[in-house]
């Protein structure tokens, strides 16, 4: 049996449960909290996924540390069911992908934050700050050198950079322009089908997650295009969709009951 390890809020752990649904995977869900506990940083889980993130999809044999390595292995696995199969619509659902991941989800989410609640800012600073020292003083003690906690350590100080040396309602602007532009891009959908035609493909997964997190950040008003607006209506009264646990708005209950659950996550990561 595969084990989903993903983040309730998390955006591309929601890619991994969309795209796992759709297409038919069954995973053992194992909750982490990525937000309080982080135990996204613990040492048992940084040996299962060096970037130290989520989603990763474990099974005999398979290790995937990536969303988009997920939906290309849920893609695989859906075969004739999806799109992808089709080597000529191929070129063209990967360069929806490819744009997709080109968004900095991150950049977009808490530009956003920062502009509607600019007290955050200090909190925000001192946070990545005091996680980028704490994760440097446990690579000096690393009995594996701390390469990766270094590599997470930089790696916040790039968040921190991000959203300190550019203001972010400048920020927001150049991410809205993207966002938009590539919403632009997507194809005419048929209504009731996938992107592409009459079933889906990756394209279906990013955008669908892509619109959710446009809904919860009050920014769904870049989707200009009435067919992808219908497309998105009608997607989310898919049964993957609404088993996938997709947030279209920020849900504080969910938020809680997932780091309580995550408590009990065994992360005994090696069998
Ligand atoms: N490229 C990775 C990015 C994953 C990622 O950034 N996940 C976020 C949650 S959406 C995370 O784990 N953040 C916690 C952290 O970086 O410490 C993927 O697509 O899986």
């Amino acid at each position: 049996m595969l084990e989903l390890f993903h983040a309730a809020p998390s955006y591309y752990s929601m890619v991994a449960r969309l795209a796992l649904a759709e297409a038919g995977v069954a995973t053992i869900s194992r909750l982490l909290d990525i937000h309080i506990a982080k135990q996204q940083l613990s040492d048992a889980y940084r040996q299962l996924n060096p970037h130290m993130t989520v989603p990763t999809l474990r099974g005999p044999g398979l290790l995937l540390t990536d969303s988009a390595d997920i939906l290309a292995f849920s893609a695989h696995q859906a075969g004739a069911n999806w799109l992808d199969a089709d080597a000529g619509l191929a070129p063209a659902i990967d360069q929806v992908v490819t744009d997709h991941y080109a968004i900095s989800i991150e950049n977009l989410t808490f530009s956003k934050l920062l502009v509607s609640k600019p007290l955050l800012l200090p909190v925000v600073k001192r946070v990545l700050g005091g996680l980028s020292r704490s994760l440097e003083a446990r690579a000096e003690q690393a009995a594996d050198g701390g390469a990766s906690l270094r590599a997470k350590a930089q790696q916040d100080r790039e968040r921190l950079a991000a959203l300190t040396d550019v203001p972010p309602a400048q920020t927001l602007k150049s991410m809205r322009e993207q966002v938009h532009a590539h919403l632009c891009a997507l194809p005419a959908p048929q209504f009731e089908a996938g992107l592409f035609g009459d079933r889906l493909s990756r394209a279906d997964i990013v955008v669908a997650v892509l619109l959710a997190r446009l809904s919860m950040t009050d920014e769904l008003q870049l989707l200009e295009r009435d067919d992808i607006r219908q497309w998105w209506q009608h997607f989310q009264t898919r049964t993957g969709f609404q088993s996938a646990n997709i947030w279209t708005r920020f849900q504080k209950r969910s938020f809680v009951q997932a780091v309580i659950a995550a408590r009990h996550t065994p992360l005994v990561i090696h069998d």
